[in-house]
């Protein structure tokens, strides 16, 4: 079975200090983070910049300081910018991150509800206008899907050319709205995307850990963070980012799953 590659999801968009105070903001907390992310395994580090009072944002400057941070401490790391940013951005504006040229980032493929009374808006036109954006400069894509219908999406784009391989997806599971994470939701997801195309799963809350144990059983691969999941165990806040890929490292290590590191999880993506 190849390497495990871990994501860390470090800040996320919704989640803020009020619900852990861990989630980092400044672009010190934000490196300090994700270097120790990175130390205790992750190879890639899924970021949404924040500012210091926490505002979500899809600003480049913003973005190069924290990435700058970052690589300061972890020159190796690979950084994945959000281009979801948060919900209400508008499409350029969620393109911000993409003309520091970063190595991968995220593009979302399709609609949903999203909590409350917010929607997240991928519509067929904007997921070709991402695609086409960080293809012309050759951005490593994390296809984004939160249900089986996003699969669908991209596999019909893929055949009309409108995104081209590598296929990397990642399920997210188990936001309100979207599909849950239960071990059916998993086997359909991932018996629904082609046999060379590779996968990270990433658990909303309860489900971060269950979703990593089977992606590490069948050889797909994991994103956990703050972002996700801000518990540790039940009932019990996470300290820190390392804190959740700790518990991934140990997991893989019950079921024999060496950890990659950066470069091997470029290789393992099909990124050079
Ligand atoms: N913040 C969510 C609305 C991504 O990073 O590409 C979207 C999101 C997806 O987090
Ligand atoms: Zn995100």
């Amino acid at each position: 079975m190849k390497k495990l590659i871990i994501t860390c999801a470090i800040s996320g968009a919704e989640v803020t200090k009020e619900h852990n105070s861990a989630v980092p903001y400044t672009a010190e907390e934000m490196a300090q983070s994700a270097y120790r992310a990175y130390l205790a395994g992750a190879s890639i580090i899924h970021l949404h910049a924040r500012y210091d009072d926490g505002t979500p944002t899809q600003d480049a400057k913003r973005y190069e300081e924290i990435i700058q941070a970052i690589k300061a401490l972890a020159p190796e790391v690979i950084v994945q910018v959000s281009t979801g940013g948060a919900v209400g951005m508008t499409r350029d504006e969620r393109l911000g991150p993409i003309v520091l040229n970063p190595r991968m980032a995220t593009l979302d493929c399709g609609t949903l509800n999203f909590g409350g009374d917010e929607i997240f808006i991928n519509t067929e036109n904007d997921i070709k206008y991402f695609s086409k954006a960080l293809e012309e400069r050759k951005i490593f894509k994390e296809l984004e899907c939160f249900e089986k219908g996003h699969i669908d999406m991209v596999l019909r784009l893929a055949k009309r050319g409108f995104i081209n391989p590598p296929l990397h997806f990642s399920f997210v599971l188990g936001v309100n709205g979207g599909m849950m994470g239960e071990l059916r939701d998993f086997l359909f997801l991932r018996d629904s995307i082609p046999s060379d195309a590779t996968y990270s799963v990433a658990g909303i809350g309860r489900y971060e850990l269950t979703l990593a144990a089977l992606a590490i059983i069948d050889g797909g691969h994991v994103r956990v963070g703050l972002e996700d999941n801000i518990y540790i165990e039940k009932g019990k806040l996470a300290p820190s980012n390392a804190a959740l890929v700790e518990k991934v490292v140990k997991l893989a290590k019950i079921y024999n799953r060496e950890i990659a590191t950066p470069e091997e999880a470029k290789k393992i993506l099909g990124m050079e």
